[in-house]
């Protein structure tokens, strides 16, 4: 489980999650939120963060991890109604060498058009 040594509460996620920065939200509850992605790789990018402190999903509690899960899906359909896509990608990054670039666990839920290329 987290080690406060490994997370860092001054990360941007952090921020958005104390109200210090904004964020366009589109669903909150008592364990999680979500929010667009500010450098989207497809129109429609959404954040799905968990409320507890936790850097990534190596050191995430299952139980939180089960919640945020649920509300990927719950996001997943709306995005893919509300854009019109045809499928949803979804893309979880753990550590540097994996990608992770904010230090707080986050999953993102992306629409996808057939023959649309993600951003670079
Ligand atoms: P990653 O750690 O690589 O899984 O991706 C972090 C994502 O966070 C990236 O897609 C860009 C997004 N992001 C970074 N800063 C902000 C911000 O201030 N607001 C929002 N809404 N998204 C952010």
């Amino acid at each position: 489980m987290t080690d406060p040594a490994d997370y860092d509460d001054n990360n941007i996620f952090a921020k958005i999650l104390r109200g210090e920065i904004p964020s366009h939200r589109i669903y909150e509850d008592a364990h999680t939120i979500a929010f667009m992605d500010v450098m989207p790789q497809a129109p429609g990018h959404v954040l799905v963060v968990p409320k507890p402190a936790s850097r990534n999903i190596l050191d995430a509690d299952p139980a939180t991890l089960a919640h945020a899960i649920s509300v990927v899906q719950k996001v997943a359909i709306a995005v893919k109604d509300v854009f019109d896509a045809d499928g949803v990608f979804i893309a979880q990054f753990n550590e540097p060498a994996a990608g992770q670039t904010v230090f707080h666990l986050h999953f993102h839920v992306i629409p996808r058009h057939e023959g649309a290329a993600l951003k670079p």
